[in-house]
């Protein structure tokens, strides 16, 4: 049989390419401005996506590629995939759930602990010398007995929840419809969840019925003794209003995976002493990596052998 074409977006690591050619014909996307570099009859042949990142995949490109049947995501997140669009093409969209769940879970938490007792300020004070000729560093704030709020109850939050469990924390979330967790507070507003804790974990999903949906009067209800803590999209918080809460001590701090306008993010995030920041780095491990990429090529091998998707969005 014939080996199908497929277009790979961004660049892949090595054991994921070298699989990927040994099943298909790789083509590699030339950037959504440089289409035309891309052959006519290559264009014409493309039958799938290996999708990567976090670039626009709207109808312009989805249009261009006339054979297209499955776009297979490198990710679980596919907020910047217009979905509808590709359903109402027939065009199959896949993701990469639950293998990043623990990874993600555990940056999450690492941020929170990192930034509520400032570990990278205190490490510092230890290498620059301050420790040995200005004493002990500041104090800090516990977590133990603290209110911790997750806005997004889906098996990201679930993890970051059951982490948090044991650290003697008072569990409270936000989720569209109320979950079995028995002790965990449930809130039908995330204003009204942002009021009632010390820490905001944003853990929804990113697209249109998210964005800003950490809004300047979640922020306020944060209080300026309170944390926000990202790891879902950038897009989920308002950036403006957050920074100026940052600059004026109107929130305790904030730590984040992710922003808008990735890797060029915001330039005053880089000025504020009460951040955390992270290169987009949570599923970041070779073993998490390696997962997302073997069920990335498990949906479009199913997809080619017998239709069988392993994990569907649509
Ligand atoms: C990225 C992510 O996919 O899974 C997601 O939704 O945001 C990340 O795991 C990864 O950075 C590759 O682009």
């Amino acid at each position: 049989m014939e080996k199908p074409d497929i277009l790979a977006f961004e660049t892949f690591d090595e054991w994921d390419m070298q699989p990927m050619q040994e099943m298909f014909n790789v083509h590699q996307f030339p950037g959504a401005e440089n289409l035309q570099a891309l052959a006519p009859e290559v264009r014409e042949s493309i039958r799938a996506f290996a999708f990567k990142g976090h670039s626009t995949l709207g109808a312009d490109i989805m249009n261009a590629f006339p054979k297209l049947e499955l776009i297979a995501n490198y990710g679980v997140g596919y907020d910047t995939i217009d979905v509808a669009h590709a359903s109402s093409k027939g065009i199959k969209v896949t993701n990469t759930p639950d293998v990043l769940t623990d990874d993600v879970a555990d940056l999450t938490v690492g941020m929170l602990l990192a930034l509520n007792r400032d570990i990278p300020g205190a490490s510092n004070w230890v290498t620059s010398g301050n420790w040995a000729n200005k004493g002990a560093y500041p104090l800090q704030r516990t977590l133990s007995g603290v209110r911790v709020g997750i806005a997004g109850l889906g098996r990201i939050g679930l993890a970051i929840a059951q982490r948090l469990a044991p650290f003697n924390t008072e569990l409270h979330y936000y989720s569209r419809a109320q979950k079995d967790t028995p002790g965990w507070s449930y809130h039908n507003d995330v204003v009204q969840l942002a009021k009632a804790v010390d820490v905001l974990i944003v853990a929804v999903s990113g697209g249109p019925d998210t964005a800003k949906i950490i809004s300047k009067q979640v922020i306020d209800a944060v209080g300026s003794d309170g944390l926000i803590v990202n790891c879902s999209r950038g897009s989920t918080v308002d950036e403006d209003a957050l920074l100026e809460a940052l600059e004026n001590k109107a929130i305790r701090g904030f730590a984040s995976d992710v922003f808008n306008n990735e890797p060029r993010i915001d330039e005053r995030f880089l000025t504020l002493d009460n951040v955390l920041l992270q290169p987009h780095q949570s599923s970041a491990t070779i073993e998490t990596r390696k997962a997302m990429g073997k069920l990335q090529r498990d949906n479009l091998t199913g997809f080619f052998n017998n239709g069988a998707l392993v994990t569907p969005v649509n």
